[in-house]
């Protein structure tokens, strides 16, 4: 691997948050692509740091800052990733349900759902079914993308769909899901029209929900 890589690896474990993006720019500057240095560097740190916690060697302190890092090392390459100017396809209302804070997941997929000529509204984490509904009647929004990482905040998915229907939303708008620990299965059980594991695969389902 890279020395840059390692780098940006080790950063994003120390949670450095000056470094991180720095070396996110040198990377860059050197050629790599976009999508090897977020796989392969941060994607990759954020797993470690996530074994570093369950083994008890980091406690939440360590993590957030860590996302701090992994944060400011992305803000260095969403301009990368996602080409402006370009016709919407389709609006997107996105966020992370509600009593989960977990965005960095949901933060990606928006980056590349925007790449690929999504209209995003982000409403970012912890977000109540209401303000889902809220803002899909607000926009005329033709996908709701909701994102969960907790075991205990997936059944807020169900919750907002459920919400969707008694706005007479539901036949209006898609709804997709995802994060890590769900499953396609789950997805189907809760009444959502489709689950993707990864951002990129978000993207292709979100294209063909709209097609
Ligand atoms: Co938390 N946390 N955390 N945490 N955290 C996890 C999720 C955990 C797995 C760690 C562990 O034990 N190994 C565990 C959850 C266990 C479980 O329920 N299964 C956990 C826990 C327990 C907790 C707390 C409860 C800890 C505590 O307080 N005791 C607490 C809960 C707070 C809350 O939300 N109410 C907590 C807090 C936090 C921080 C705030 C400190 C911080 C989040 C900061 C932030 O996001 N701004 C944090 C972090 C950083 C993590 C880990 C280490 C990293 C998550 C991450 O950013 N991954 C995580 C361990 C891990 O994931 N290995 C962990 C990188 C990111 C790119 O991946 O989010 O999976 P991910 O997104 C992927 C896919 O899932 C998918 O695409 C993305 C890109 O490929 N995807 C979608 C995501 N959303 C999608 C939506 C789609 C489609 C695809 O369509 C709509």
């Amino acid at each position: 691997m890279e020395e840059v890589l390692k780098e940006i690896f080790q950063s994003i474990i120390d949670g450095d948050q000056k470094l991180t993006p720095q070396k996110v720019q040198e990377a860059l500057d050197a050629g790599l692509e976009p999508g090897y240095i977020l796989n392969e560097g941060m994607v990759a740190a954020m797993s470690e740091v996530g074994r570093l916690f369950e083994e008890g060697e980091y406690f939440v302190p360590e993590m957030l800052i860590a996302a701090r890092a992994m944060q400011a090392g992305l803000a260095v390459l969403k301009p990368k990733m996602v080409e402006a100017n370009i016709q919407s396809i389709g609006k997107v209302v996105a966020g992370t349900v509600k009593g989960d804070l977990h965005d960095i997941g949901k933060n990606l997929v928006c980056m590349m759902l925007e790449g690929a000529a999504f209209e995003i509204i982000d409403l970012g984490s912890d977000v109540p079914p209401e303000k889902f509904v809220e803002a899909v009647e607000k926009n005329g929004a033709n996908i709701v993308a909701m994102s969960a990482l907790l075991t205990t905040t997936m059944p807020n998915m169900k919750t907002t769909i459920e919400a969707l229907k008694a706005a007479g939303l539901r036949g209006k708008v898609k709804v997709m899901v995802g994060g890590a620990p769900l499953t396609a299965k789950y997805a189907e059980e809760i009444g959502a029209d489709g689950y993707a594991p990864d951002a990129s695969r978000a993207v292709a389902l979100a294209k063909d929900l709209v097609s």
